[in-house]
C-alpha cells in the first residue's frame, strides 16, 4: 500500500501547527511541518543549506523544492508510518511540481485541509506568538508582511489547482482551537478516516 498524504495549508498563522498537533494525538498520522523541517536543517552543524534557509524564511520566500521536498521524503521514511499531515507544503509551482517529479508516483494523495483565516487574525496570532517568546525570526511585522504577499501571489494559485480537482477541504480557522479541531473531525469522518484505537 502507498503511503498517504494530507497537505494542510493555509494562511501564516492560521493554525496549520496547532491543528496538526491534535489531529497527529487522536489519528494515526504523523506530522510533518515542512517549515520546522527547514529549521531543523537551518540548525544542524555542516548544513550547506542554512543561511539560505534562514535568509528565505526571514523574506518570507520559499525555498527550493529540491532541498525540502527532500527533508520530506526523508522524514517520511524514517517515520516508519504510512499516513503524514504535510504542513505548510506545497506553497508554490516549483514546489507543486517538484512534489510531483519526486513523490507523486509513491504516494497517495487524500485530500488538502485549507484552513481559511483573515490576514488580521493571523498577523495578530503570529505577533502574539512572537511577543511570547516563540524565537522564529520571521513573527515580525516586516516579515509578516512578505509571508502574506508569497502567500496571496503564490500559495493561493496552489490551493486552487487542488481545488479545480475537488481536493481542498475548507475549514473556518476563525474560531477557537477545540471549534476547528471540531471541523477537521468531521472531514476526517467523512473522508472514512477513523481515530486511533485506545490501547
Ligand atoms: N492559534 C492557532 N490556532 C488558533 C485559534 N484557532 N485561535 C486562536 N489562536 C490560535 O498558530 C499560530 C499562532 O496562533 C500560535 O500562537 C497558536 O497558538 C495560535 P500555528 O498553529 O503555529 O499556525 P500555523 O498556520 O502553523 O502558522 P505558521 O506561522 O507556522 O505558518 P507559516 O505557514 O507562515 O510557517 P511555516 O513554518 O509553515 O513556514 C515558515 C517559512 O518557511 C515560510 O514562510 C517559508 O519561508 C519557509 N517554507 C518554505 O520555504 N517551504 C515550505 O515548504 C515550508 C516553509
Ligand atoms: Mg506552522
Amino acid at each position: 500500500m502507498l503511503p498517504e498524504v494530507v497537505f494542510v495549508l493555509g494562511a501564516p498563522g492560521a493554525g496549520k501547527g496547532t491543528q496538526c498537533s491534535f489531529i497527529a494525538k487522536e489519528y494515526d498520522f504523523v506530522h510533518l511541518s515542512a517549515g520546522d523541517l527547514l529549521r531543523e536543517e537551518r540548525q544542524r552543524p555542516g548544513s550547506e543549506y542554512g543561511e539560505m534557509i534562514e535568509e528565505k524564511i526571514r523574506n518570507g520566500q520559499i525555498v527550493p523544492v529540491e532541498v525540502t521536498c527532500s527533508l520530506i521524503h526523508k522524514a517520511m521514511m524514517n517515520s516508519g508510518k504510512s499516513r503524514f499531515l504535510i504542513d505548510g507544503f506545497p506553497r508554490n509551482k516549483d514546489n507543486l511540481e517538484g512534489w510531483e517529479r519526486a513523490m507523486s508516483d509513491k504516494t497517495k494523495l487524500l485530500f488538502i485541509l485549507f484552513f481559511e483565516c483573515s490576514r488580521d487574525l493571523c498577523t495578530e496570532r503570529c505577533l502574539g506568538r512572537g511577543a511570547a517568546g516563540s524565537g522564529r525570526s520571521d513573527d515580525n511585522l516586516e516579515s509578516l508582511q512578505k509571508r502574506f504577499n508569497t502567500y496571496l501571489h503564490d500559495t493561493m494559485p496552489i490551493i486552487k489547482h487542488y481545488d479545480r480537482k475537488g481536493l481542498v477541504r475548507k475549514i473556518n480557522a476563525e474560531v477557537c482551537p477545540e471549534d476547528v479541531f471540531d471541523c477537521v473531525k468531521k472531514v476526517f469522518r467523512e473522508a472514512g478516516l477513523e481515530k486511533r484505537i485506545a490501547n
